[in-house]
């Protein structure tokens, strides 16, 4: 592959980013809170790219390569999920599919209240590992949310764990708050702020 810049556009300081994902709200989400300026297209392998990885960093490291070899311009990988210390941990990198095939929020939320009935400690944070690859080399951005898990779903926007998600400093869950809320807090919002400072500096 020929050695890559963040591909710019004709007007100064604009780029163009693939993010390999199947995740649509996740796109969504990443095209609201990045600047105009970076545009990105989604990149969907045709065949399933094996999250192997046992650590977020880890398989949006293996998202973010397979993008950028298939593809050739600067790729974003993104993991994430939702940790619950009470839980050991769980879902933490298996949040997608906590309560197996086929692959349900409602499911994953309905197992996960189930695990939680009766905990005092209902302590939880979102975690999302950003990679990006360019030039064969990659960088890696993290950011964290923390809350408490809801007793029961609230709120009908956003998607996977957002209806029993209350981040802290509110009473309310993500799905309940909306996106302008979720995407100046989220663990999304965190990791995309921490890119963008390295993209202008890069730019820049
Ligand atoms: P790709 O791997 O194709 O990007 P995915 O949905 O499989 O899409 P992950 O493997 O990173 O992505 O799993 C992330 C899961 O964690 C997601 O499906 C949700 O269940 C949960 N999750 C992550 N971010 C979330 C958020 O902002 N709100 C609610 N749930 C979230």
């Amino acid at each position: 592959f020929a050695l890559e810049r963040p591909q710019k556009l004709e007007k100064s300081g604009w780029m163009k980013l693939l993010l390999s994902s199947r995740n649509l709200h996740k796109l969504e989400e990443i095209r609201a809170i990045l600047p105009a300026t970076i545009t990105v297209d989604p990149w969907e392998s045709d065949v399933e790219i094996e999250e192997s990885a046992d650590t977020f960093e880890g398989n949006a490291l293996i998202k973010a390569y397979a993008g950028w070899q298939q593809k050739g311009i600067p790729c974003l990988g993104e993991d994430s999920g939702l940790s619950v210390p009470a839980l050991g941990g769980a879902p933490g990198v298996l949040s997608a599919r906590f309560a197996r095939e086929p692959r349900s929020d409602f499911a994953n939320i309905q197992l996960l209240l189930k695990q939680m009935d009766g905990l005092h400690d209902r302590s939880a944070y979102f975690t999302t590992v950003l990679v990006l690859v360019m030039n064969g080399n990659e960088f890696c951005f993290e950011g964290r949310v923390d809350g408490r898990i809801a007793t029961d779903i609230q709120g009908e926007m956003g998607f996977g764990y957002d209806p029993v998600f209350i981040p802290e400093g509110y009473d309310q869950t993500f799905a309940e708050l909306g996106p302008s809320i979720k995407n100046h807090i989220s663990h999304r919002a965190r990791a995309l702020s921490k890119l963008m400072a390295f993209l202008n500096a890069f730019s820049g």
